[in-house]
């Protein structure tokens, strides 16, 4: 279907139409299959019949990040398990993390909507594509691939890591178009400068996401590795990457609106906000099958952008997340809540306070990720092998927790400086938006 340039083109009437059919039906399917939809549909004394398209889409619930948790693994599933094919998942607010489901025809969907992107940048059979995100449960490798391989490309399924090996495959096999995080492609422009070995590269362009990253940064990625630079976003709860991406024009991402619907609301008053205001992304998905999910709340801060493209593609576009309406973080590519670092200190016994701070930056295009957290008495008492075997075990349970490593530094009682009035867990230093 990727290929099929006029549903990208639709008129807007004929989109809202195929839209409101597929809303219609998904809402049924999820009233029918999904019992936490069901529970809040007769709440708000809804049933299937008084959706009759995205005109009613404002009275239908909100959907939660905490739902995936609370019917973690598979409560929210669609399809019967055996339909299902594919899991991927990604950190939860608290240890848990959210599990989403694809059927075949989920993969197949996904699939044509990362060739679109592809094709409208230009990337043929011809090309060679290196996958650097990481594959795994995280959506980036496989999500990539799998757009990649259906329109023919070479893929190289490399997945994240060892640089100076990623700028040899790149050289040696010839690879035209990149896929991983802008941080990540950053640093491999860098250290491929400082092998001196830029002009050995035949990459074209790269397509990045995952993470925020701002206009100076694609402007150096360009510059360093002589290539465009694209945009692409998504998250687990939708789809993975591919919910949007950007096309050679790089004036926002196009939203497959054939498939999610996006609405921007106020996150306080929940309010739907007209089309150019910055207010929290919400997506309804109309086509998935094993995660189909009604206006979930991404706590992405963004702007829709309704003006038709110069490309002739008629969705709607989104510009970059300016931020985030709760406190996720994302280090490294990996989404990171304070509230399971908390989590993990809470249970770590009484050698520790619960006095933290999350420090955050970004040195040589790289997070830094350090944890300060404050011991009691007793631990400043005991013996040195009893503070390192404390720290150790924190940084072992974090790293189960998080999936990345953090630099835990236990530091003396009362050395964390106190706010008057919330705590401040967190300094961000980096300048992302
Ligand atoms: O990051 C999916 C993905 C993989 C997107 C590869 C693009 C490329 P999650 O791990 O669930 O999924 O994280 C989703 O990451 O809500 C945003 O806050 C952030 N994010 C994703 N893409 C972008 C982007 C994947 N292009 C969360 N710009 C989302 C800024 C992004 N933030």
């Amino acid at each position: 279907m990727y290929y099929q340039k006029e549903q990208e083109c639709m008129p807007r009437s004929e989109l809202v139409k195929l839209q409101s059919e597929r809303l219609v039906a998904q809402v049924k399917r999820m009233y029918n299959n999904v019992e936490c939809f069901r529970n809040r549909m007769n709440e708000k004394g809804l049933k299937p019949e008084d959706i009759h398209g995205v005109e009613d889409l404002h009275k239908l619930p909100f959907s939660y990040k905490t739902d995936l948790r609370d019917y973690y693994p598979y409560g929210l599933f669609a399809s019967p398990l055996s339909d299902i094919v594919r899991v991927h998942a990604s950190s939860g607010t608290t240890g848990k993390r959210i599990v989403v489901g694809y059927t075949r025809n989920d993969l197949d969907l996904w699939s044509d909507m990362m060739a679109r992107q592809l094709v409208a940048l230009g990337v043929t059979k011809d090309d060679v594509v290196q996958v650097s995100f990481g594959y795994g449960l995280f959506t980036g490798g496989f999500g990539a691939h799998a757009g990649a391989e259906k329109i023919g490309c070479l893929v190289i399924p490399n997945s994240s890591g060892n640089t100076a090996r990623q700028i040899e495959t790149m050289i040696d096999f010839g690879t035209t178009v990149l896929y991983c995080t802008p941080s990540y492609a950053m640093y491999l422009a860098e250290t491929a400068e400082q092998m001196g070995v830029i002009d050995k590269l035949k990459l074209r362009m790269g397509i990045f996401g995952a993470e925020p990253w701002t206009e100076e940064m694609r402007q150096k990625i360009e510059k360093t590795f002589k290539i465009k630079a694209y945009d692409v976003y998504g998250l687990t709860e939708i789809l993975g990457p591919g919910v949007s991406g950007e096309c050679q024009y790089q004036a926002g991402m196009h939203i497959n609106e054939d498939h999610f619907i996006p609405e921007i609301i106020d996150p306080e008053t929940l309010e739907v906000l007209p089309y150019g205001e910055v207010g929290e992304l919400v997506f309804t998905t109309i086509t998935k099958e094993g995660s189909p999910i009604i206006r979930y709340r991404t706590r992405d801060l963004c702007q829709l952008i309704a003006e038709p493209c110069k490309c002739g593609r008629t969705h709607l576009r989104m510009k970059k997340p300016q931020g985030r309406s709760d406190d996720m973080l994302i280090i490294r590519g990996v989404n990171v809540f304070p509230s399971q670092i908390e989590e993990v200190l809470l249970k770590s016994g009484n050698a520790i306070t619960p006095n933290y701070q999350i420090i955050v930056d970004r040195v040589d295009n790289t997070d830094t990720f350090d944890i300060l957290v404050e011991m009691s008495s007793d631990l400043v008492a005991s013996d040195i092998k009893s503070i390192v075997d404390i720290q150790n075990k924190i940084k072992a349970d974090l790293r189960t927790i998080l999936g990345i490593g953090a630099n835990v530094k236990l530091v003396s009682p009362n050395s964390i400086t106190r706010s008057e009035g919330k705590a401040k867990r967190v300094i961000d230093n980096r300048k992302l938006v």
